[in-house]
């Protein structure tokens, strides 16, 4: 814990959600639910319009739906999520060096690596509200912010006044916020061991705070007790941590309906590191570093890599650790996404490398299938939500669709609502519409490029 109350925590609201109200303009202010919207799906989020109907995360569609069957049921645009994600992570790294981001919608700073004339906490406030100010301005998103003296109070404190809050919880009177608390709050505290500690009567921190550390730790054992006790002293040293600079190559493809043929998942990826190669090849790059991406029918994305002793180029190298990586995953569910990258990228190429280290599995003697065009083929696929473009009547997006129809409604961000008109499924004047996303062949992260 410092003395002064310099780590900030950003958390946007309702993320997908929000993303979802500010590009429709007919749906501000309406119960808005984004995830599988098929008989499988589950909630990626809500808007909290939805949520005062009962609607929560990891929910069921169907139980979501049964909750709240007037909402809007989308399908989620990443694309949009991952623009809106990269702007607001750029507005934390003006302001501070040392930015952690934990997920696409949140974010640890140290503001005392940034450069502030003081860390008394009228000056951090008027920094956290100038941050999220800035946020709304450039992405019509509200964040929630806190600031504190350790990560776990600055990511309670983000959470005190969600959504659209500021909180700065001021040196010395952490264990006033937090004694009070339900013991949840408490980082690594999940479902089983808060019912552990039920068990034993203890429900607020206040009640773990009674306990010494000896007992903590026999009654969840070392690891475990040692870091809730000092959690609920407060205690928390944890510096915040930049995120690495990982240049990489990617390619992803999402699909319209779960695809569930394993054989057609190890076709679509031996395509991918096709096209991977490619793009490493007219960049004159390599790589050593093997990754795949994989998002299952609930939203839930994985990913797996493998590291080689030199760098590849090479198609078939990467396709074969691709299908092997793929091979540790449980896809049976279905998956929705899929993705190839290199990372670990340098400007040269080890020659027949593999003929000396052998480090890559054969190639399995079973033949790939053929890859249907109606997975790779979106054109003609409308699922609600996603962004369309009319050639007489401009932009905006999927209502629904059945029976060889299509309704589309006429809006977008910078537009009033908009009117509702349906189309024939085939008509060519109707077409999905990507938002163009800036030129990441070579990016900083994860950085997916779509396929
Ligand atoms: P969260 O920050 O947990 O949730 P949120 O931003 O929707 O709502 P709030 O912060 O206001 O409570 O997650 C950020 C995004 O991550 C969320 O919009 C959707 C996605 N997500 C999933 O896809 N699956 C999940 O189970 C969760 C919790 C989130
Ligand atoms: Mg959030």
């Amino acid at each position: 814990m410092r003395h002064t109350a310099s780590v900030l925590h950003l958390d946007l609201d309702a993320f997908f959600a929000s993303v979802e109200q500010r590009d429709k303009p007919s749906l501000r202010g309406k119960p808005v639910v984004v995830g599988g919207i098929g008989h499988r799906g589950v909630v990626a989020t809500a808007s909290y319009e939805a949520r005062s109907f009962g609607v929560r995360s990891a929910m069921s569609a169907r139980e979501a739906r049964a909750k709240c069957p007037h909402a809007a049921f989308l399908s989620g645009r990443f694309g949009a999520y991952r623009s809106a994600s990269r702007i607001v992570m750029g507005l934390m790294h003006d302001l501070s060096p040392l930015v952690e981001p934990l997920s696409l919608d949140e974010a640890f700073v140290d503001l005392a690596a940034a450069d502030l004339p003081d860390l008394e906490l009228d000056t951090v406030t008027r920094v956290a509200a100038d941050l999220r100010r800035r946020v709304l301005e450039a992405t019509g998103l509200t964040a929630s912010v806190g600031v504190a003296s350790s990560k776990f109070l600055a990511k309670i404190a983000s959470d005190l006044d969600k959504p659209d809050g500021l909180r700065v919880i001021a040196p010395g009177t952490e264990l006033e916020v937090l004694s009070p608390m339900a013991v949840r709050v408490i980082p690594g505290v999940g479902p089983a061991t808060t019912e552990r500690l039920h068990r034993v009567g203890l429900h607020t921190v206040t009640e773990l705070q009674r306990l010494s550390e000896d007992e903590l730790v026999s009654l969840l054992g070392r690891a475990q007790g040692q870091s809730l006790w000092a959690l609920a002293h407060a205690r928390d040293d944890r510096p915040v941590v930049a995120e690495r600079e990982a240049k990489s190559v990617s390619v992803e493809g999402t699909y319209e309906s779960d695809i569930t043929d394993r054989k057609l998942m190890e076709a679509l990826l031996v395509r991918q590191a096709g096209e991977v190669a490619t793009r490493l090849g007219k960049q004159g790059l390599s790589g050593r570093t093997v990754s795949i991406k994989v998002r299952l029918h609930d939203f839930t994305t994985l990913s797996r890599s493998s590291t080689l002793p030199a760098p590849t180029d090479d198609p078939a190298t990467v396709a074969r650790l691709a299908r092997t990586l793929l091979g540790d995953l449980d896809t049976s569910g279905g998956v929705r996404l899929l993705g190839v990258g290199v990372s670990g990228l340098a400007d040269w190429v080890q020659e027949d490398l593999f003929a000396e280290v052998g480090g890559v599995p054969e190639e399995p003697a079973e033949p790939l299938p053929a890859i249907p065009a109606s997975v790779l083929d979106r054109r003609g696929s409308y699922p609600p939500g996603v962004d369309v473009v009319h050639t007489r009547f401009g932009r905006g997006w999927v209502w629904g669709s059945g029976r060889r129809v299509v309704t589309v409604r006429f809006e977008t961000a910078d537009t009033p609502p908009g009117p509702v008109r349906s189309f024939d499924l085939a008509d060519p004047e109707l077409s999905r519409w990507h938002e163009p996303e800036p030129d990441d062949e070579v990016a900083s992260g994860p950085g997916w490029g779509a396929s």
